[in-house]
């Protein structure tokens, strides 16, 4: 599905992160890759995992970062040329953020959850449209938070109500160029992100009783329709919000 395209993957920190599973799954599907990392820490544990993947290069990126954002562009200019796909697996807010009341949020976590979650989509789109001539395709992950009230969610859910917008804003813009972008709204998953999160293991329990397929998504099922929306297959569906949560998204009461 995925044969003869170049695609970068934005997000791998380790075995248990959602970029993983959609990694694995393009891979699978013949798909050449490059990852990036934020710093030495995160290097050390995805740079064996992207090497098992035969990876193309494995840059640092700083997706907050201007010049980083740079240097990355003009490397994958150098190497490939061109690029098909990217893969956007990235999102930051402050721990105090994620707890407690939404009203008591502060101005510079809710700039940071944004800057980080959101305009880095925009960041990288800005990028990666003079590598795709002949048309592409961006691929956001998000969660059900933004579409509904999940407690201690709060800015993140602000903020992935705002790249979900995003998609549909950039898939207008760039659908002329033949570049086409979405969004997976997963299901909970257990990744470093949610890592510490109080109750989160509660949250899984929940998915479980209430979800229709009566269990969690696993990454490697997120990958598997990441695959499908980065691959020609998917060539008529851009700006859309696919749900890849065992059908949790539709449970009213
Ligand atoms: C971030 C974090 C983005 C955790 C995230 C996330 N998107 C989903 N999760 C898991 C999650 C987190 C909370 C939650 C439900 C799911 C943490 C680091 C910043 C970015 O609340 C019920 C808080």
């Amino acid at each position: 599905m995925l044969q003869s395209k170049r695609g970068l993957i934005v997000g791998l920190a380790n075995a248990n992160s959602i970029a993983w599973g959609i990694a694995e799954a393009a891979h699978k599907q013949g798909a050449e890759l490059g990852f990036t990392y934020l710093n030495s820490a995160i290097e050390k544990r995805m740079r064996p995992l992207a090497e098992s993947l035969k990876a193309d290069f494995i840059y640092p990126c700083d997706v907050n970062d201007e010049a980083s954002l740079e240097a990355l562009f003009a490397g994958i200019k150098e190497k490939w040329g061109k690029l098909d796909f990217v893969i956007h697996s990235v999102a930051f807010a402050q721990g105090e953020d994620l707890k407690g009341r939404f009203s008591e949020t502060s101005r510079e976590g809710f700039k940071i959850a944004m800057e980080t979650s959101v305009y880095s989509l925009v960041a990288l789109a800005q990028r990666a449209v003079p590598l795709m001539d002949e048309g592409g395709s961006l691929l956001t992950l998000s969660y059900f938070g933004s579409e509904k009230v999940v407690q201690n969610y709060n800015v993140m859910g602000v903020a992935k109500a705002a790249l979900e917008a995003s998609v549909r804003y950039l898939a207008a813009d760039l659908g002329p160029n033949n570049i086409r972008v979405n969004a997976i709204s997963s299901g909970a998953i257990k990744t470093l992100s949610a890592r510490g999160i109080h109750g989160f293991t509660d949250m899984l329990h929940l998915t479980q009783e209430r979800a229709p397929l009566k269990r969690c998504v696993t990454a490697q099922e997120v990958g598997e329709a990441a695959a499908f929306l980065v691959s020609d297959a998917a060539c008529a569906i851009t700006g859309e919000i696919l749900h890849v949560d065992c059908g949790y998204n539709i449970i009213g009461m």
